[in-house]
């Protein structure tokens, strides 16, 4: 059966709400950092971007009851969650890494600013991230803050483990410990973050989220490989050219689709214990799998 929950104008209203809440957070530091920083935060920040882990975060709050207006503790976590993501993006655009000059469908920040403020881009997102997530003035930062930081370590574990494939051959275990860690890890800690918010155990909803995480990679793979350059609003086919080992490519494209689809499905197990308020939440993990970009 499947879910009659309206994902497209869901995201959109939560992507209004999340770019409101980035502004203020970037625009905090205006008149205090120098200019150019602000407006390449800023740059960074807005201007494109699926919102795909604050909405998660959101999400994942409502399905286990909890408070998702715009000054719940929610809603800081999901503006530190997306603060995060996206220092992650600006550095793996550097040349240093991937390379990249074409971002959320504009030119990368090393590309309209400069290397060195691009990097300073990322470092500054995420002492932003904590400093608004540890201004919260409800009961429990602490434990949330733990948690992002222990998954964006994971994170920068993950692209190591990234740039080493580069010169070697993985196997299917060695690659899936990468998904898990590169980007299974902020996606799981988004679901778990949003649970905790709702007064949940975050290590109980923890592995629900790295089955989305992995799914949600191996659906990235695979546009990799089908969707054009306009569409994705960065580079296609840079994985494929550069040999990358991912599950496609190791599993062929139809049984890794068949991989994750396979996640999703026993996420989705997981998640229907909690009812109709979680509809949200199971139509974000389908669009994880579906999307388009
Ligand atoms: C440089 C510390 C450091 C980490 C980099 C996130 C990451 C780790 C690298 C980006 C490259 C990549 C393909 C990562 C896998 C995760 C992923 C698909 C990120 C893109 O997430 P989306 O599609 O992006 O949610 P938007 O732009 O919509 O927010």
């Amino acid at each position: 059966m499947s879910d009659p929950f309206a994902i497209e104008p869901y995201l959109r209203s939560t992507s209004a709400r999340v770019e409101a809440g980035l502004t203020a957070v970037v625009e905090s530091r205006r008149g205090v950092a120098p200019a150019r920083l602000v407006d390449a935060m800023k740059y960074a920040l807005l201007g494109g971007g699926k919102r795909l882990r604050p909405a998660l975060v959101l999400a994942s709050c409502e399905a286990h009851g909890g408070d998702v207006s715009d000054p719940s503790l929610a809603m800081r976590f999901a503006l530190a969650m997306e603060c995060i993501h996206t220092y992650s993006l600006v550095h793996d655009d550097l040349p240093a890494m991937d390379d990249d000059d074409l971002r959320r469908g504009r030119p990368t920040v090393h590309v309209a600013f400069d290397q060195a403020t691009a990097v300073l881009v990322g470092d500054g997102l995420q002492s932003l991230a904590f400093a608004h997530l540890l201004a919260a003035p409800e009961p429990g930062p602490g434990e949330l803050a733990r948690l992002l930081a222990d998954n964006a370590l994971l994170m920068v574990e993950g692209q190591q483990r990234d740039i080493e494939a580069e010169h070697r051959p993985l196997g299917e275990a060695e690659v899936l410990t990468l998904m898990r860690t590169k980007t299974g890890a902020l996606l799981a800690a988004s679901i778990a973050g949003g649970a905790r918010c709702a007064g949940a155990a975050a290590a109980a909803v923890y592995p629900v989220g790295l089955k989305l995480g992995l799914a949600f990679q191996i659906a990235d793979d695979l546009l990799d490989l089908t969707a054009d350059t306009a569409t994705l609003g960065k580079r296609a086919g840079k994985d494929a050219a550069a040999g990358k080992a991912t599950l496609p490519s190791l599993l062929g494209e139809q049984a890794a689709r068949a991989r994750a689809e396979a996640l999703l499905a026993e996420a989705l197990t997981a998640l229907s214990p909690l009812g109709p308020r979680a509809a949200a939440l199971r139509a974000l993990a389908r669009h994880l799998i579906d999307r388009k970009k």
